[in-house]
């Protein structure tokens, strides 16, 4: 059947499943565009591509799919990148389409015309420039099946406009037929058996389970092994969620802003077992002194990763939900009850210096205001976070006993991803409490999506926890700048009223009593409503490795006693 390259790429589309897309349209685009409406997809316009990416980024994330976002030529296509960067760094499959001047123009700076093919290559996991119409079959199968497939990641389609009006046979694929793309599933066997043989071995073993566990899938895999081998489990940032915080073998957060019990276990472990993560320097510390006594098995689906921080003694590359299947019969049960009583006495230690411990002084912290969130919303909501103390702060004490709860941008440390991400969640899942954390500095990046919120009626409820600086900068500078306050200090906006003109409910909060109360308001209210936390100038996230210090090396939280209150 003859189409246009344009309706051939919704048919595409429609068949691979896709029922929203995040855009916003151009010159380069707009045949596209003009089909689209024959299809049963829900556009969102959204303010800024920046906030497409990051939408498709989040419903990524939250439902499991691939996530689309569509923008025209030029700067509408460069305004996509931080967002393509940011999916790159945390594996998230997203698929965004891009405008591109005629194919007969390119290469001659034609009006809007950039590069975005090159620019985004080191971003993407693959991308496609479209020239002809009888292509364009084949690039969608193929984008799909690379995005989700293996290990995800971000893929770019740059489609000609001449491609999109001309015509073409149509004739739907089914599978890609990729030669040389094969992701590997089982490890070998052999590898297996040395695994098994570690694993009999070790007396302090700890998993490092990462963003690969959620990936997968591997939940209950990573359950069953933990359990029949006693192993206690330490999480990435983005591994949160992969195993329940309240189970007695959980360690939290490992890393820079982990807690020292999980960090301890890590440095004093004899076998480390890293499933689904990438020893990332915010995980390691000083790579010198990284678990010393640890030897190394890594399940990993890419074997880019195999060695490429930490040298292991057993890598076993394939997926990690297969893997670990293959794994679990073969472990012996194990009993490390000693290894695990001294990691509960420094639990002990980590339990006084928790926020939970000190005493009520009438100020607003905003980690206080997070554990609040956390006990109101029973632990069960979806949050996403911007970049920053808050981030830090909410992985802490925002416990998650569930997975694809916690969206955050963890690779890119992207600033302005958690307004947006939390929109995209909300198409995912709109069954579910969504709460935005955001910054005061990383809200306004990408606030004018306040206009795509109302407009969608997302029922995304935001949490500015105000603290007139951009606090994470601004610790380091307090730490290892001597206090020296250099441009961190935000003169901000009225976000009350600024939400007023986009006819969202706001509320501004700064007496501790009204912390839960503006919570049960934005819960009640239906669709987007802005909470403002006036919050501590000068709280500081802690523990904390020094960037590059040994892992053990931590600065503490204080102890808080109600006595010290009056000097602090
Ligand atoms: C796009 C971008 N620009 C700059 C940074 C560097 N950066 C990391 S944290 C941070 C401060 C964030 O401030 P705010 O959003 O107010 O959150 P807070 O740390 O106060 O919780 C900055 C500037 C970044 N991560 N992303």
């Amino acid at each position: 059947m003859l189409k246009t390259g344009a309706e051939i790429f919704w048919e595409c589309v429609v068949r691979e499943g896709v029922e929203v897309v995040f855009g916003y349209p151009g010159g380069a685009i707009m045949p596209a565009y003009d089909a689209m409406l024959n299809y049963p997809i829900h556009h969102v316009l959204v303010r800024h591509e920046q906030g497409a990416s990051h939408m498709a980024d989040g419903y990524a994330r939250a439902s499991g799919k691939v996530g689309m976002a569509m923008a025209t030529s030029g700067p509408g296509a460069t305004n996509l990148v931080t967002g393509i960067a940011t999916a790159m760094m945390d594996s998230v499959p997203i698929v965004c389409v891009t405008g591109q001047v005629p194919a007969h123009l390119i290469g001659g700076d034609a009006f809007q015309e950039s590069d975005i093919t090159g620019i985004t290559l080191p971003i993407t996991k693959h991308n496609f420039l479209i020239t002809s119409a009888d292509q364009v079959a084949e690039v969608v199968s193929e984008a799909f099946y690379i995005a989700q497939s293996g290990r995800p990641g971000p893929v770019l389609i740059d489609f000609c406009k001449n491609a999109q009006v001309e015509k073409a046979e149509y004739t739907p694929l089914s599978e890609p037929h990729l030669p040389g793309y094969h992701p590997p599933r089982h490890a070998p066997a052999a590898d297996l058996q040395k695994a098994v043989d570690l694993i009999a071995e070790a007396e302090r073993p700890v998993i490092l389970a990462g963003h690969g566990v959620l990936k997968s899938g591997a939940m209950d895999e990573l359950m069953t092994f933990a359990l029949k081998t006693q192993t206690p489990v330490a999480m990435t940032l983005l591994g949160l969620g992969s195993f329940p915080a309240s189970h007695p073998l959980s360690l939290g957060m490992m890393g820079m802003h982990g807690e020292a019990y999980c960090n301890n276990a890590i440095q004093q472990a004899d076998l480390l077992l890293a499933f689904g993560m990438r020893f990332d320097d915010r995980v390691t510390g000083n790579l010198r002194t990284y678990a010393p006594r640890a030897r190394k098995i890594h399940i990993e689906i890419d074997p880019s990763e195999i060695h490429k921080n930490v040298r292991v003694d057993v890598p076993l590359v394939g997926d990690l939900k297969t893997v670990l299947g293959d794994l679990n019969p073969l472990v012996g049960p194990g009993d490390h009850e000693e290894w695990l009583d001294q990691i509960a006495e420094w639990k002990e230690d980590t339990v006084q210096r928790d926020i939970l411990a000190w005493p009520d002084d009438g100020k607003i912290y905003a980690s206080h205001v997070i554990r609040d969130l956390w006990k109101f919303t029973n632990g069960r909501a979806v949050v996403t976070t911007d970049v920053g103390q808050h981030q830090m702060w909410a992985a802490q004490y925002y416990h998650l006993e569930q997975p694809y709860r916690f969206l955050t941008s963890g690779g890119a440390g992207t600033m302005g991803f958690g307004f947006p991400a939390a929109i995209g969640a909300w198409f995912a899942h709109k069954d579910r409490e969504i709460w935005a954390i955001v910054g005061d500095g990383g809200f306004q990046m990408t606030m004018a999506e306040l206009a795509t919120a109302k407009l969608q009626g997302a029922n995304v409820k935001i949490v500015i926890l105000n603290n007139s600086y951009l606090g994470m900068v601004r610790q380091w500078q307090e730490f290892f700048f001597e206090k020296r306050y250099s441009a961190v200090y935000l003169d901000n906006p009225d976000f009350v009223k600024l939400a007023g003109a986009y006819g969202i409910p706001a509320r501004r909060i700064t007496e501790c009593s009204e912390i839960q109360d503006a919570m049960r308001f934005a819960q009640e209210t239906p669709g987007p409503v802005l909470l403002e936390y006036v919050v501590e100038m000068e709280e500081a996230v802690f523990p904390m490795v020094p960037a590059g210090a040994d892992l053990d090396a931590m600065l503490r939280r204080p102890i808080r006693r109600a006595a010290a209150v009056a000097g602090d």
